[in-house]
C-alpha cells in the first residue's frame, strides 16, 4: 500500500477519539492529507477495499466519505481507473475588452489547446438561431459544438451557430473557428457578450469533470462583421472555478454620459 494511504490512516487514527461519525473522520483525514500536500493533484487514492481494510471500517463508510469529497470537488472519479485528487485549478483571467478566440487566449498563456467535438453539421435552424442570425426557415444553420480543453483540463463547452452560407462545411474548420473565418475574410470585428450565473447540469458537469450543481458561467456571444451583419451566435458554459472575466471601466468624458 502506498505511503500516502499510510499517512491518511495515521491521521485517521489520531482523530478517531473525536466521537464524530466514522465517515466524517475519514473525510477529514483525506481532506487534511490533500491540504497538507501528502497527496497531490492527480494522485490516485487507494482502492475502497484497501482503505476499508487498513482503517478497519466498512466499505460503505469509505464510499460515503469519498462521495462527499467528489461532490465537493476535492476528489474526481474516472470510470474504470479509480479515484484521484482533483487537479488544482489555475484561474484564467480573461479581458472583456478584446475580441479574441479561445485558441488565441490559451496560446497567449502558453497553454496547450485542444477540443473534443460534441457536434458539427448543418441543421434546420431553431427559432433563436433564425432570429439572431437572420435566417429564414428554408435556410440551414451550421452548428459547431466543442469541449474546449487547455493543458488537459476541460474549461468550457461552446456551441456556436453560424449561417450555413458562411460556414458550409462545419467539419472543416480545423482547430480554430476564428482562424477558419479569417481565411474567408469573415472573422468578426465586434461582439456583444452576455454573462450570467448557471449551476451546471449533470451532462455539462460530466464533460467539464466537475460535480453536478457546481457554479458555472453561461456566456452568450453575438459577433458582427464590420458591415453590421451577425456572423456568430455562440452559447457557452464555462467552469466557474476556472475563469475570471475582467472588464476595465472608465469615467465617461464630458458629453459621453449614457453612451453604450
Ligand atoms: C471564444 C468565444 C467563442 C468563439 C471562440 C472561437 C467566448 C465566451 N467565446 O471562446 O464565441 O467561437 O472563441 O475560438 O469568449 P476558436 O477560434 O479557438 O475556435
Amino acid at each position: 500500500m502506498s505511503e500516502a494511504a499510510d499517512q491518511i490512516f495515521a491521521t485517521l487514527k489520531q482523530s478517531s477519539q473525536s466521537g464524530a461519525p466514522l465517515y466524517l473522520q475519514l473525510r477529514k483525514s483525506i481532506e487534511d492529507a490533500v491540504n497538507r500536500g501528502l497527496i497531490g493533484p492527480g494522485d490516485a487514492l487507494p482502492s475502497e477495499r484497501d482503505i476499508a481494510s487498513k482503517a478497519d471500517i466498512s466499505r460503505v463508510t469509505v464510499r460515503k466519505a469519498v462521495q462527499d469529497l467528489v461532490k465537493g470537488g476535492i476528489l474526481v472519479q474516472r470510470h474504470g481507473s479509480g479515484t484521484f485528487v482533483a487537479p488544482r485549478m489555475e484561474r484564467v483571467e480573461q479581458s472583456l475588452s478584446r475580441l479574441t478566440s479561445f485558441t488565441e487566449d490559451m496560446a497567449r498563456r502558453g497553454m496547450a489547446v485542444r477540443s473534443a467535438w460534441l457536434d458539427r453539421g448543418l441543421y434546420a435552424p431553431s427559432p433563436d438561431e433564425m432570429m439572431v442570425l437572420g435566417l429564414s426557415s428554408n435556410e440551414l444553420v451550421a452548428r459547431v459544438a466543442r469541449l474546449r480543453i487547455a493543458n488537459d483540463t476541460p474549461l468550457a463547452i461552446e456551441r456556436a451557430a453560424l449561417s450555413a452560407s458562411v460556414l458550409p462545411d462545419p467539419a472543416g474548420i480545423g482547430s480554430s473557428l476564428y482562424a477558419a473565418l479569417e481565411t474567408t475574410g469573415l472573422r468578426p470585428v465586434r461582439a456583444v457578450q452576455r454573462i450570467s450565473a448557471a449551476n451546471l447540469g449533470g451532462d455539462d458537469a460530466r464533460l467539464l469533470e466537475v460535480p453536478p450543481g457546481i457554479a458555472g458561467l453561461h456566456i452568450e456571444r453575438i459577433s458582427y462583421l464590420a458591415s453590421g451583419k451577425v456572423i456568430e451566435f455562440t452559447r457557452s458554459i464555462y467552469r466557474g472555478d476556472a475563469y475570471d472575466f475582467v472588464a476595465e471601466l472608465r469615467l465617461s468624458g464630458p458629453g459621453e454620459e449614457g453612451r453604450p
